[in-house]
């Protein structure tokens, strides 16, 4: 028997037997450009959480994953707030995300390093295509809220972001959003 998983679609909050995770200031070592507005910051305020809800073990071919994130606002020097990012381990695979509070933009950054850059908000439904990375960016003052579904072989590589990063970043420049090539 499948466990019973509510969701609640105005706000994305989720019950029933859930996975959660947390990266907080502290966790996020390596990708925001200024490190040193990073380190000034509470190492414990948190940056974004995820609740997903995982039938199958992870690494399972052919099932799917369901999760929730959500991405608070705020800004790391004038960088804003904003997930890690990944590859997929199993590259040939996609995901879909979905709108449901807030607003922000969602980077896709492909093999070749190209990054394009779609807004999402409550509503608007994008298509991840495999072999891409992906990042949300909080642009607002509110909690930006993503639902995600992703197959459950997936998994998550993180270390090339890490690494190079994507070949841009989202900043507040004399308060307005802007998407500028990352210096190296
Ligand atoms: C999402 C992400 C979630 C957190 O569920 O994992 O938004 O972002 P990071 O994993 O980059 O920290 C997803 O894309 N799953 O595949
Ligand atoms: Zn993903």
């Amino acid at each position: 028997m499948q466990e019973f998983v509510t969701v609640n679609f105005e706000t994305g909050a989720m019950d029933g037997h859930l996975k959660y995770g947390e990266s907080n200031i502290g966790d996020l070592v390596g990708f925001f450009e200024d490190e040193a507005a990073r380190k000034a910051l509470p190492q414990n305020l948190v940056v974004y959480q995820v609740q997903s809800y995982c039938p199958e073990a992870e690494g399972t071919e052919g099932g799917l994953f369901f999760g929730v994130s959500k991405v608070l606002p705020g800004l790391v020097g004038d960088e804003y707030f904003m997930t890690k990012g990944h590859f997929h381990a199993e590259e040939d695979t996609a995901e879909f995300y979905w709108g449901i509070t807030g607003q922000g933009l969602l980077l896709c950054m492909d093999e070749q390093g190209r990054t394009t850059c779609r807004q999402i908000s409550p509503g608007v439904l994008l298509y991840i295509p495999r072999r891409s990375a992906h990042r949300l960016v909080n642009t607002g003052n509110s909690v930006l809220t993503v639902g995600a579904c992703w197959p459950s072989n997936a998994g998550h590589n993180y270390d090339r972001i890490r690494r190079t990063g994507f070949s841009v970043r989202v900043k507040n420049i004399n308060g307005a959003v802007s998407v500028v090539p990352t210096s190296d």
